[in-house]
């Protein structure tokens, strides 16, 4: 008998980000590992995923699937929204929403992320993801706690992504309703502000948190899904929070006409896909309605 390809994998990352589930997932290479005095990165190669990037032993992005999170975080609010001149990222070092973001010809970019490393490294390693992001004139890089930032400028942006890690950690601060309301008090009037929620099967109290958290502060809050393949246990959660109510009730012949005018090309997102992500299966909905 042939002895089982299994057998030649050296190194299996295995990412126990939550708990009774795991991703394993077989290294081919390390590239790069090291534990900065912020958080542990590394950088490896997967047969599947191309090269992967973790922080504190959770992925974070891959070459292969980081399209549809980095579209699906961008293009939602952007086309919902149909006149952004500026937006605020905050985390985002490896540059992916960025270089999405850079689709737009009359575009100008805040991006605001603690880890230097981050950025440096993605642009060495996976320089795809950004595609020149973090070099373009139209982005504004700053090397910043993004909490305090938020906090202390007076500009305004007509869209703030939250690309963050999971709640744990560093990231956990840009979970809070201070940072939210920071937040919303630099957004500009019809505003939208996304973030990254999760995986709702797996994380469902802090799908709820972020929903009562942002729910005190806007006129309207819900989640959209799209399923990230190295994301494990199903669908992730992007949040939405915006006092301009008509952004989510746009009709597809109006999604279609925007995404068409905006010369944009993508691999994941359509008029439609962007639609059918705010229809929230029923499991979820009671996540957000039950009683607390
Ligand atoms: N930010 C989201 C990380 C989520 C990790 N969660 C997980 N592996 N289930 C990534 C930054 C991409 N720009």
């Amino acid at each position: 008998m042939k002895s089982s390809g299994a057998l030649s994998v050296i190194e299996l990352f295995d990412e126990g980000l939550h708990s009774g589930v795991n991703l394993a997932l077989n290294v081919e290479k390390v590239l790069y590992r090291e534990k900065t005095d912020l958080q542990d990165l590394m950088i490896f190669e997967n047969s599947t995923f191309g090269r992967v990037m973790s922080l504190d032993g959770a992925v974070q992005t891959t070459e292969k699937d980081e399209f549809i999170y980095h579209e699906m975080f961008v293009h939602v609010p952007l086309l919902a929204h149909g006149n952004v001149r500026r937006v605020l990222i905050i985390g985002g070092g490896d540059g992916g929403a960025a270089r999405q973001l850079m689709k737009y010809e009359d575009i100008a970019v805040t991006l605001v992320d603690i880890d230097r490393t981050v950025i440096e490294l993605s642009k060495k390693y996976m320089p795809s993801i950004s595609g020149g992001a973090l070099d373009d004139p139209r982005l504004d890089l700053v090397i910043a706690d993004g909490c305090r930032f938020v906090k202390e400028t007076d500009q305004h942006w007509d869209v703030i992504i939250i690309d963050s890690t999971d709640p744990h950690g560093p990231g956990e601060v840009l979970y809070t309703a201070e940072f939210y309301g920071d937040c919303k008090s630099c957004l500009a009037p019809g505003g939208i502000i996304t973030t990254q929620n999760g995986v709702p099967f797996v994380q469902e109290s802090e799908l709820r948190q972020s929903y009562d958290r942002l729910g005190a502060l806007f006129a309207d809050v819900t989640f959209y899904q799209a399923a990230i393949p190295s994301y494990v246990g199903g669908d992730m959660a992007f949040g939405w929070a915006t006092d301009e109510k008509s952004h989510r009730s746009r009709s597809l012949a109006e999604l279609a006409e925007t995404y068409m005018n905006s010369g944009i090309e993508t691999h994941y997102y359509t008029p439609e896909v962007h639609q059918a992500a705010f229809a929230l299966p029923l499991h979820v909905q009671k996540i957000l309605t039950r009683e607390a």
